[in-house]
């Protein structure tokens, strides 16, 4: 691969810490320098309005698809398929303000470079931000990108009923934001996404730059347990038909499922419901969600079998009845060496330490996968903190990241094949 055609550019961290700031305003939560815009809220729309408006200001063409994803596309030399970043900007409800957003507004801070600095990249660049990446409100994760890339029929998608009972689809309408440029979308010449590792990794090591070889694999289950809701006072204990000990009991599972595998196997019961949550009431139902994740696709499943006989054995002793829905389901994702070996040899050809790791957590870069050859720049996140409004991660380690993207972006652009 080219090495970068212009080597002494580096983009401006200041412009892109402001800008970092500005976005983390909409939705701020008091006190902390974090946010809160789950996908197609009012705060997403006026976080997506910010965004557009910026890559208006950069003369970007602007297309959003039938999903809400947002392209800016910025011309090169030639035509033809641009190499894209880009990312997310709806965060979960306790959000930092680096995840997603970063890759979103360092692709941003890369256009601006090169627009100061009177450089037209041979092929078209392009910065995406994707819809409801997060998966938080409308499962599953990855929502956009996957759509974008034909994984899911739009139709589909829009028929998505959140957690909080409302339909995409309206939301998406409601908030302005269902375009029509074409799906699946624009298939890029590569993909480049830069994020916070979200991990402890890169902080222990005392390493700069990650570069991304994988993505782990991701399995959500909803369960829902129904039992028999009674009077918490007149109800023998050897009557009662109690879901909510069922939901407990598989939380503990859970856990206890996680550490006897080992590896990279993790688990999470992260929503919990009781109805009618009262007091003095035995629960009439539970409804809880499982995330299990691993590297290995076999001890995936392996770990999803284990949990549901477990499951069903608790019900059946607990007089309960079980349904289970999956809400997203995606394999490991292994990411283009060649893109790979290029982030690895851009960030030590700009003296930054660096190290090839697989990410934890799922990213649009695994959908994009699918169509164009991608990888992942990370950089560290301090005490390994995310999904938490404490996430930070330290100007010096966000202008790497953003200077890895630029010439990697550059490098890709420049390349022959
Ligand atoms: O769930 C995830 O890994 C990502 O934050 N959507
Ligand atoms: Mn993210
Ligand atoms: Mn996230």
């Amino acid at each position: 691969m080219d090495s970068s055609p212009h080597p002494a550019l580096r983009i401006d961290i200041s412009r892109l810490s402001s800008r970092l700031a500005e976005l983390a305003a909409i939705g701020a939560i008091d006190g902390t320098e974090g946010c809160a815009r789950l996908a197609l809220t009012e705060e997403d729309k006026a976080g997506r309005d910010l965004v557009v408006a910026w890559m208006r200001d950069l003369d970007l063409a602007i297309t959003i698809d039938g999903i809400g994803n947002v392209v800016g596309v910025m011309a090169g030399e030639i035509d033809g398929p641009p190499v894209m970043c880009g990312s997310h900007i709806d965060t979960v409800r306790t959000g930092g303000r680096y995840d997603g957003n970063l890759g979103v507004l360092a692709g941003l801070e890369v256009v601006e470079s090169l627009r100061a600095a009177g450089v037209t990249p041979h092929r078209p660049l392009a910065v995406a931000f994707f819809t409801d990446e997060e998966g938080a409100r409308f499962p599953p994760d990855m929502l956009g990108s996957l759509v974008y890339v034909g994984g899911m029929p739009l139709e589909e998608a829009l028929d998505i009923e959140g957690i909080d009972g409302a339909i995409l689809g309206s939301e998406l309408e409601r908030i302005g934001y269902a375009g029509v440029a074409p799906l699946p979308g624009l298939v890029p010449h590569a993909f480049v996404e830069l994020h916070v590792e979200q991990g402890p990794v890169l902080e222990v090591e005392g390493i700069t730059v990650g570069a991304v070889e994988s993505v782990q694999g991701i399995s959500w289950t909803e369960v829902e347990v129904t039992g028999q809701s009674n009077h918490a006072g007149t109800t023998p204990m050897s009557m009662r038909r109690d879901p909510g000990v069922v939901a407990a009991a598989c939380m503990q599972f859970a856990r206890e499922l996680a550490l006897e595998l080992g590896g990279t196997q993790v688990s999470t019961v992260g929503r919990v419901n009781l109805h009618p949550n009262l007091v003095n009431v035995v629960p009439a139902s539970a409804t809880f969600t499982v995330d299990l994740r691993n590297t290995d696709e076999q001890l995936l499943q392996e770990a999803e079998r284990r949990f549901h006989e477990f499951l069903a054995a608790a019900a059946v002793a607990e007089n309960c009845t079980v349904e289970t829905k999956t809400l997203a389901r995606f394999e490991p994702v292994v990411f283009d060496p060649s893109v790979v070996d290029l982030v690895e040899s851009t960030a030590a050809g700009l003296g930054y330490s660096v190290k090839r790791m697989p990410s934890g957590a799922g990213h649009d870069a695994q959908m994009m996968a699918r169509v164009c050859p991608t990888a992942m720049v990370f950089t560290p996140s301090r005490d390994g903190i995310s999904h938490n409004p404490a996430e930070y991660t330290s100007p010096e380690d966000l202008e790497a990241g953003a200077n890895v993207l630029l010439h990697t972006m550059l490098s890709l652009s420049q390349s022959a094949t």
